[in-house]
């Protein structure tokens, strides 16, 4: 750790996105985080073992939201394998900070890791769960030998987590667990979200 980080912004000109934002960091000398805006969905590494984090609840099969964008994107064989996930009690097949691994089908990337992040106003300490939910993630991408991962930005559209305080939790747990990965990125839908990430990426990994 210590010593290498530096940041550069660049701008995308692929598929003539309006020149969407990227802004790349240095987590180790191995790893890089790269922030934008963009549709997950639409994520992958050419050639790679990749992998997009689906933000998903407890039961696995689907639901608004980021999760219901990838069902929908990856086709009705990504419900299927969810449902073979075993419960771990009724109604239950991912705890609330773990995560599980299925196949991409019809997505570019070519593994979902689903994982659920805390009910901000519910859970009793949603930093922790959050933290967990990048952590744990992050191991299953790495048991898998997944080198590249995408994640949005975890429970902050339907459970409601303050985009500020998710964005130091989420650079945070990445810069502690990305060793081992190749790059690790944001694909973010808002320019509040964008913007909030930034903020704590260059807060938390820029030496000055
Ligand atoms: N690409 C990237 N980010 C997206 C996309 C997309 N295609 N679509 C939405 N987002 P949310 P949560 C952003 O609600 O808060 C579901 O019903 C979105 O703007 O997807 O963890 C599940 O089944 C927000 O910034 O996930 C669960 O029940 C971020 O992704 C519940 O919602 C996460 O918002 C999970 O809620």
């Amino acid at each position: 750790g210590g010593g290498l980080s530096s940041a550069r912004v660049s701008t995308l000109s692929n598929g003539g996105d309006n020149g969407s934002k990227l802004v790349s960091f240095q987590l180790s000398p191995a790893c890089s985080l790269e922030i934008q805006k963009g549709d997950i969905t639409q994520w992958s590494i050419d050639g790679a073992s990749d992998a997009i984090v689906n933000p998903a609840n407890e039961l696995m099969l689907g639901g608004g939201g980021a999760d219901g964008a990838i069902h929908r994107a990856a086709g009705p064989e990504l419900r299927d394998a969810c449902y073979q996930v075993p419960e771990v009690r009724p109604g239950v097949r991912c705890p609330t900070g773990e995560a599980r691994i299925t196949p991409g089908f019809r997505l570019p990337a070519s593994h979902v890791i689903h994982t659920v992040g805390p009910i901000y106003d519910v859970d009793g300490n949603p930093e922790a769960s959050l933290a967990n939910a990048y952590r744990n993630s992050l191991r299953v991408a790495k048991e898998n030998n997944i080198q590249y991962i995408a994640f949005p930005a975890i429970s902050c559209g339907v459970f409601r987590y303050p985009s500020d305080e998710a964005a130091f939790v989420a650079i945070s747990t990445v810069r502690e667990c990305a060793d081992g990965l190749k790059e690790v990125h944001f694909v973010l839908f808002s320019d509040e979200i964008y913007n909030a990430w930034s903020k704590a990426a260059r807060e938390l990994l820029s030496n000055s």
